[in-house]
């Protein structure tokens, strides 16, 4: 052994008992020189310990409610680095949609050098985790080192420790294994931005992150293991899915179904898992597996949020809001904060209270400060977020941990698009499912580093982490959902049209109604209109379910007809988009094809028949 460790962490490793693990660390150390190698188990005070040293070393603080601190990352750090994140694979060898490759061989040379001394006079950090509940057929196992304490606090309260299952592992390498650094620091940041880089390679399935400390990027839990899981899932028979898991419930609460749903970032996600009325099981990350009734069965990943804070507020988001005002263990990051403790971000519904100054991601901040390229600097940046345990929610499902998941009997996709989709539609059949979830498109957010407000495709909601290509990914969810006996109703929604004045034609909580609407129609509750785009509800069935939702809102005919008029010309537009973009797919299944041109038939033959804007009524 070449590293200093103490008598009581080197039991820990012993008691795991796998050559593997060993080699790991041994070959971590060995290059990056760490003043010392620690090792957590799943104990109550090991778990204390992480808290405690993340605030001893300044990378969290006290704020002033009961459990709640404050981390921030670099100014430059603030959202997942596509640009210098990269799989590595065989020269030569390509990912769909341009994604990063970089040649296995080099990059893992540059990896290491970069790794070089890269710890000195930190400490190593050894930490074990379960994606998915301990105990279950679903679940993988994962090797996070680090020397970052805010990285393996925020992974204790958002994954399920996993020492115990590395024990039953006993000797075997099947775990995913990560190497974090944030790099050399100052004022707590990482200094060498410029050199955060981001390598994942599946052929020994490890990730190595360094030069940054945004959990996007840090976390081995989080978007790292994604990838390595959707990876290995394409070889096998389940699904790995950027989704969330909630169950919905009618008005009068007498059943309950699960739903699942995949928006890209900073596209309404978290709030539709927290939707009022709702029980929540995860809401970022699920992995699905075929249940012994040929049901579809999922389990969250994780066992908390972390949720975007910006526009959380008392009226949009009740439940959230409650969540993250009250005292609970609750990790803020990037949000205005002042000297005695107290927590801002923007939209809180409180603009009257805000602070002229405080400190944010940008260091100490004064109103009006502008960053060196003259930009003014937000109150609190757009990506900032919130950490918490789902089994510190009022709202927890009570299937939230259970090993075999839950079965799923609906799937929501959603994007954010301003004058094509209708808030919600189901699908016509798995297949145009499956179409409607490779064809999400979305304005761009903050959480994603780069421009904001441009249109991209987002398959699932997943592509970014798709490593295996996309026309392979695609088939293996046609295919899963082919072979199962009860198979989940397909939904669309869009929570962000907008009329001619560029005013959102739907409230923040109507989405609650789409879930209401879509929750009966799994168990044939309303009727539907058939359109080419799929099935609309219709206007009465809505109107009751508005006036039993909200006490103030009525839903007028005219709402209706707005929203969920059929604009022929934008349909047909996005799918010449999506011909081009899907042509340069080799292999795609045949089905999607098939779907898009039936989609594209039809809808010509409505609009000759009806005009370019159909409204529902026309066809029912
Ligand atoms: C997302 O962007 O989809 C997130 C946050 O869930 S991140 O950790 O950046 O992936
Ligand atoms: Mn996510």
């Amino acid at each position: 052994m070449t590293y200093k460790i103490s008598d009581a962490d080197k039991a820990k490793l012993d008691a795991l008992a796998n050559p593997k693990v060993m080699q790991i660390i041994e070959e971590t150390a060995a290059a990056t020189k760490p003043a010392k190698v620690v090792i957590f188990d799943d104990s109550a005070e090991d778990t204390a310990r992480v808290r405690q040293l993340a605030l001893k070393n300044n990378e969290e603080k006290l704020l002033s409610m009961d459990g709640h601190t404050i981390h921030y990352d670099g100014y430059f750090d603030q959202g997942r680095d596509k640009a210098n994140t990269a799989t590595l694979l065989p020269a030569g060898q390509t990912l769909s949609r341009g994604l990063n490759v970089k040649e296995r061989d080099a990059a893992l040379e540059e990896m290491w050098g970069l790794l070089d001394g890269i710890m000195e006079g930190k400490e190593m950090i050894v930490r074990f985790y379960s994606l998915g509940p301990t105990n279950s057929r679903f679940s993988l196992s994962v090797m996070q080192i680090t020397d970052s304490y805010y990285v393996v606090h925020s992974e204790d309260v958002l994954y399920r420790p996993g020492y115990e299952q590395f024990k039953k592992l006993e000797d075997k390498d099947d775990f995913f294994c990560f190497r974090h650094s944030a790099g050399e620091l100052e004022n707590n940041v990482t200094k060498n931005i410029d050199k955060r880089r981001i390598y994942i390679n599946p052929a020994d399935n490890c990730v190595m992150s360094v030069n940054n400390q945004y959990a996007g990027n840090s976390l081995a839990c989080k978007k790292l293991a994604l990838r390595l899981a959707i990876n290995k899932a394409n070889k096998e028979d389940w699904l790995a899915e950027h989704m969330f898991i909630s169950a919905f419930y009618p008005l009068d609460e007498s059943r309950k179904t699960y739903f699942m749903g995949a928006y890209p970032s900073g596209c309404g996600k978290t709030s539709t898992a927290m939707i009022e009325g709702s029980t929540i099981v995860g809401d970022d990350i699920a992995y699905i597996r075929e249940g012994a009734e040929g049901e579809m069965r999922a389990v969250n990943i994780e066992r908390g949020i972390f949720g975007i804070i910006g526009d959380v507020n008392a009226k949009d988001d009740p439940l959230i809001y409650k969540a993250i005002t009250e005292p609970k263990e609750i990790i803020f990051s990037n949000i205005l904060t002042t000297a005695d403790g107290k927590t801002y971000w923007s939209g809180m519904g409180k603009d009257t209270e805000i602070p002229e100054e405080g400190f944010n991601h940008s260091g100490a901040w004064k109103k009006g400060n502008e960053d060196d390229a003259g930009k003014e600097i937000p109150m609190s940046h757009p990506n900032s977020r919130f950490t918490l345990r789902i089994s510190d929610l009022e709202n927890a499902d009570e299937n939230a941990d259970n090993p075999d998941g839950v079965a799923v009997d609906g799937i929501f996709y959603g994007g954010r698009d301003s004058d094509t989709n209708v808030p919600v539609a189901e699908s016509l059949s798995w297949e145009h499912g499956v179409f409607v979830g490779a064809t999400i498109e979305s304005e761009t957010t903050a959480t994603i580093l780069g421009a904001v407000g441009q249109r991209k495709s987002s398959p699932m909601a997943n592509m970014d982490f798709v490593i295996v290509p996309l026309s392979r990914y695609l088939t293996n969810h046609i295919k899963f959902g082919n072979k199962l006996k009860r198979c989940p109703k397909v939904f669309s929604t869009n929570y962000f049209l907008k009329n001619e004045d560029g005013q959102y034609m739907n409230e923040k909580t109507d989405k609650r109604v789409w879930a209401l609407w879509a929750e009966g129609r799994v168990h044939d509750d309303y009727e539907a209109i058939s359109t080419p785009i799929g099935l609309l509800p219709k206007y009465e069935d809505l109107k009751v379910l508005f006036d039993g939702a909200f006490d103030d809102r009525d839903y007028t005919l005219e709402e209706y007809n707005e929203q969920f008029s059929i604009r022929i010309d934008k349909y047909l537009a996005k799918l010449d988009r999506m011909e081009e973009l899907f042509s340069s797919e080799e292999n795609m299944p045949e089905e999607f094809w098939t779907v898009l041109k039936s989609q594209r038939a039809e809808l010509k033959a409505l609009a000759e028949k009806s005009g370019a804007v159909v409204t529902p009524a026309t066809l029912a």
